[in-house]
C-alpha cells in the first residue's frame, strides 16, 4: 500500500470540499494573525467570510517575494515565535534572505509530503537514500532527510561536495536512491566515470532531482549514465521546501501537486488572470495546512502549465508540467525571450557536445549579446579546435532555427565549465557590472 494514496486518489469533488475547508481556515488565520495579510485584504475589501469556494481564492491579494522581504525576519509568521521550532532561509543573492518558519506540526506535515514524494518516486520502507542535497538553511537536505525517515528509508546525510568520497560511499552503502540537484548528479556521474566506477552497475535505481530547472534531454542523459529512473521533484522554501509536487515513476509525465496541502493556480505573468489548462503561466500557490508561515497566492515566478487529466498511476491530483524556468531567469536577447532550459535542450541533442554549459550575457552598443559556453565531448576535444568550431557553428545555427535567438557558441575543452555542487549557475550576466 502506497503511503496516503487515499488522499492522492480522492475524487475531485471530495478534494475540492477538503480544499475549501482548509482554505477558509488558512485565510482566517492569516487575517487574524499577520498584519501584512490583514492590510492587503482590507485594501481589496476582502474578508475571510467572502471565501465560499475554491475559486474564491482569486479574490485574495497576491503575495510577492518583496512582501516577504519587507517583513524580514519574522514579520510574516502567523504564530508567536515560541511555537516555531525550525527556520530555513532562501539564499538572498541580493539583499536580505527570505526567512520561513515551521511549527512542530508543520515539520510533520513537511515530512509527510516528502515521504509521499519519495513513495511516488517508487521508494518503499527498506530502501536506502544517498542524500546529497545541501543541509543547512537550504530546505533540500533536511526536507529529504525527514521524508526518508518518515517513510522508513535509511538515509546517508552526506550533503553536497567531496564528490569522490560520495562515489565511495555509494559503492559501500549501496543506496537505492540518489537525491541531489540534476546538475550535481551529472557532476557525480562524471566523477564516477573518471574513477572508473560504473554507477550503472551500482545499487542505485532511482534519482530524485530538483531545485533547479532541467530538461527531458538531461533526464535521458542522467538515466543512461547512472542506470536509474530520474524523477523530477519541485518545491520552494516559501511554500514548504521540496515536496510540493513530484513525478510518479509510473508516468514520469508532469509533477503531481499535493493538492490536499497546496492550492495551485497558473496565471498570466502580466495580468494576473488565470490561464487555461495546458497553457504556460506563472505558478501561484496558497498553502492550505501551514501554521507558522502560511502563504496566500504566492507568486513563485516559476513558469509551467497545469494538466488535470487523470494519470495512469491513479492519482487524481493535478499535474504541473516540468518548470521551463523562472520569470527572472528569462533572458530577452534583442527582443526574443529565451530560457536557459531551451538552450540546454538544443545543446544536449548535439551528440558531440557534453552536458556542461553556461550562458553569458553582455551589453554592447545597447544590444544584449548571448554567449553559450559548452564543453565538447572528449572525442570532439581530441580532434582539435577546427572540429570544435565546426560543432559550435552548427549549434549556433540550431539555436537560431529553433529558438530564434542569435547567440555565439563557444565549444570549450573538458573541465572548463565550473562543476555544480548544488544549484548550477546557468547564467552569468555581465550587464549589471557593465552598467556601473
Ligand atoms: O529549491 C526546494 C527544493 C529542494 C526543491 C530540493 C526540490 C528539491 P528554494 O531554494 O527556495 O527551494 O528554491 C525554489 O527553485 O521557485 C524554482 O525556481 C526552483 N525549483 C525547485 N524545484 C524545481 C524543479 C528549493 N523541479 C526555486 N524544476 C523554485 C525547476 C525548480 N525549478
Amino acid at each position: 500500500m502506497i503511503l496516503d494514496i487515499e488522499q492522492e486518489t480522492l475524487p475531485r469533488e471530495e478534494l475540492r470540499e477538503l480544499q475549501v475547508r482548509r482554505l477558509r481556515a488558512t485565510v482566517e488565520r492569516c487575517y487574524q494573525t499577520v498584519p501584512y495579510y490583514r492590510d492587503a485584504m482590507d485594501e481589496l475589501g476582502v474578508r475571510p467570510n467572502h471565501i465560499q469556494s475554491v475559486e474564491d481564492v482569486r479574490l485574495l491579494p497576491f503575495t510577492k517575494k518583496e512582501n516577504l522581504r519587507e517583513n524580514y525576519p519574522f514579520g510574516m509568521f502567523a504564530v508567536p515565535t515560541d511555537q516555531v521550532v525550525r527556520i530555513h532561509a532562501s539564499s538572498g543573492t541580493t539583499g536580505k534572505p527570505t526567512v520561513v518558519g515551521y511549527t512542530r506540526r508543520d515539520v510533520r506535515t513537511w515530512a509527510r509530503v516528502m515521504a509521499r514524494s519519495l513513495a511516488a518516486a517508487g521508494l518503499r520502507p527498506g530502501d536506502r537514500m544517498h542524500n546529497a542535497y545541501g543541509y543547512g538553511l537550504f530546505t533540500g537536505g533536511l526536507g529529504f532527510h525527514y521524508g526518508a525517515e518518515e517513510l522508513g528509508v535509511m538515509v546517508t546525510p552526506i550533503s553536497g561536495g567531496q564528490t569522490q568520497r560520495q562515489i565511495m560511499l555509494i559503492r559501500d552503502f549501496e543506496p537505492t536512491a540518489l537525491c541531489c540537484t540534476p546538475s550535481y548528479a551529472l557532476n557525480l556521474a562524471e566523477a564516477a566515470e573518471d574513477m572508473k566506477v560504473d554507477l550503472r552497475k551500482s545499487s542505485l535505481k532511482v534519482g530524485i532531482f530538483g531545485a533547479e530547472p532541467w530538461t527531458d534531454e538531461m533526464r535521458y542523459e542522467l538515466e543512461s549514465r547512472l542506470g536509474i529512473d530520474a524523477i523530477d521533484i519541485y518545491g520552494l522554501s516559501e511554500v514548504i521546501g521540496p515536496g510540493v509536487g513530484v513525478e510518479c515513476v509510473e508516468a514520469k509525465d508532469g509533477l503531481h501537486v499535493f493538492e490536499d496541502h497546496f492550492l495551485i493556480e497558473s496565471v498570466d505573468v502580466n495580468t494576473g488572470q488565470p490561464v487555461p489548462y495546458g497553457e504556460s503561466g506563472e505558478i501561484v500557490i496558497t498553502s492550505l495546512t501551514k501554521e507558522a508561515f502560511p502563504v496566500l497566492r504566492y507568486r513563485t515566478r516559476d513558469i509551467s502549465a497545469l494538466n488535470p487529466a487523470p494519470c495512469r498511476c491513479g492519482r487524481t491530483h493535478v499535474r504541473m508540467q516540468r518548470i521551463t524556468g523562472r520569470t527572472d531567469d528569462m533572458l530577452i536577447i534583442r527582443g526574443v525571450n529565451v530560457f536557459p532550459s531551451q538552450v540546454e535542450a538544443i545543446l544536449m541533442q548535439t551528440e558531440t557536445l557534453s552536458p556542461f554549459y553556461q550562458l553569458e550575457v553582455f551589453r554592447e552598443n545597447n544590444l544584449d549579446l548571448l554567449t553559450v559556453n559548452v564543453e565538447g565531448s572528449p572525442p570532439l576535444v581530441t580532434q582539435g579546435r577546427d572540429a570544435m568550431d565546426r560543432v559550435a557553428h552548427k549549434a549556433q545555427k540550431d539555436i537560431k532555427d529553433f529558438i530564434g535567438v542569435t547567440a555565439k557558441v563557444v565549444v570549450k575543452a573538458t573541465g572548463e565549465i565550473p562543476r555544480s555542487e548544488g544549484k548550477a549557475v546557468r547564467v552569468v550576466d555581465h550587464r549589471k557590472s557593465q552598467n556601473k
